[in-house]
């Protein structure tokens, strides 16, 4: 850990924390209040290679590494969930194809995610979430294609982006290992999306439904041998989920700034709130889950880096553990704030809002939970 986590992972931070308050964070509020797209920070991020940085210098991208990816999306989170959602869902997106695309399909997609355009990622559908194996959603080959029929759901970024990682059942009768992984392109006809889910956190990060009406898209689209899909799928999610542990750190790390602020600002009973010991208990635990979540999931980052063997339980811990960490956190900050935390005139109740989120996707923190179970026998 301590090899990897040297000074430039700092610098790293102070940078993108001066670029995120300068450029992100005066328009979170108003992203959230009109649910729309944060271009402003869309285009800070992609001036500065910070959009997809985790995309290799070869492709035209940083080549940040798992931890200064971590950082970046901490450090976006602190002042814009929503925008923080930019460069994670580009890492979701693509990381299959980073992790099992070949030579042709990287040179092909990864400079277009360098140089500003999205990718997404398909898996969920309405009745398959928590089981994301029992996905409905089919390609079927014909000659040298496949036609993809059904519809992916809650897909972050839908729309905006121009590239969509879709999982599909190409043989149905052998369930998980029957799904296989494919890029599906947002011009290709027959793809289309819903309308904007109205969500109760995360407004700014567009999330629609994705139709597949009969899309064809040749064999060179698939990424990865037929009936490898779900366990790329996983393994992708066993690499991001870190990301989402980083997201809900910033989150947490923001919420705690405000109360913390406002515990010296406010006075009452003729005293800081902060002196009384009600108060400076909530923002000792408030710094103290904090700190633990960055440690689980800076080493979460380092595994991942590494590939070591206890990432799978180590990926599922830190976002289990994080975005548990930023759910308290922001409710805590918003008691400290009382009646001025439960309005918008602050961030926190936002904060508070997109917190929630966190402990869902990406799998719910349920299913991290069923995840770590089944990978006990990994730690040493
Ligand atoms: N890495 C590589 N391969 C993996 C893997 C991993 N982390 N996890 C599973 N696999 C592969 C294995 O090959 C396994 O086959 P074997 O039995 O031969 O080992 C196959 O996938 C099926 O795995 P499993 O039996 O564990 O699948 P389940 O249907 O029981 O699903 C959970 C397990 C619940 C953990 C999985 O469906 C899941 O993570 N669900 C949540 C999905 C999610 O996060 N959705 C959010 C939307 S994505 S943003």
């Amino acid at each position: 850990m301590e090899a990897l986590f040297g000074d430039e992972y700092e610098a790293l931070r102070m940078s993108v924390r001066a670029l995120a308050e300068k450029k992100i964070a005066p328009f979170a509020k108003e992203v959230d209040e009109n649910s729309r797209f944060p271009q402003e920070a869309f285009n800070a991020l992609q001036s500065t290679d910070l959009a997809a940085a985790h995309v290799d210098s070869k492709y035209g991208g940083q080549g940040a590494d798992s931890l200064a990816t971590v950082i970046i999306i901490e450090e976006v989170a602190r002042v814009c969930g929503s925008s923080s959602l930019i460069p994670a869902v580009n890492k979701l997106g693509s990381l299959p194809l980073i992790l099992a695309g070949n030579e042709e399909q990287k040179k092909k997609y990864l400079p277009q995610l360098a140089s500003g355009k999205g990718f997404s990622y398909c898996l969920s559908e309405s009745e398959a979430g928590s089981d994301a194996a029992a996905m409905k959603t089919k390609a079927v080959k014909q000659d040298n294609n496949w036609v993809i029929s059904g519809s992916k759901k809650w897909i972050s970024n839908a729309g905006f982006s121009d590239f969509y990682t879709v999982l599909a059942q190409t043989d149905p009768a052998l369930g998980a290992k029957g799904i296989t992984a494919f890029i599906v392109e947002k011009t290709d006809g027959g793809v289309s999306f819903g309308a904007h889910e109205k969500k109760m956190g995360f407004r700014g990060s567009p999330t629609c439904e994705v139709y597949l009406d009969n899309v064809t898209i040749s064999d060179d689209r698939r990424i990865g041998a037929v009936g490898s899909g779900f366990a790329l799928a996983m393994q992708t999610l066993d690499h991001t989920r870190i990301t989402i542990a980083a997201q809900a750190l910033g989150i947490a790390q923001g919420a705690f700034e405000v109360a913390t602020k406002y515990s010296h600002e406010r006075k009452q009973f003729g005293r800081e709130i902060f002196d009384f010991q009600g108060v400076q208990f909530m923002l000792a635990d408030m710094a103290m889950n904090i700190a633990a979540a960055r440690q689980l999931t800076y080493s979460a980052a380092v595994k991942s880096e590494r590939g070591e063997k206890d990432l799978t339980f180590f990926s599922a811990a830190a976002k289990c553990f994080a975005t548990d960490v930023a759910m308290k956190v922001t409710t805590d900050a918003v008691q400290v704030l009382g009646g001025y935390g439960y309005v918008s005139d602050y961030p926190v109740e936002r904060m508070m809002r997109d917190a929630k989120l966190t402990q869902i996707y990406e799998g719910t923190n349920q299913v991290q939970r069923v995840v770590m179970a089944r990978h006990l026998g990994d730690l040493n």
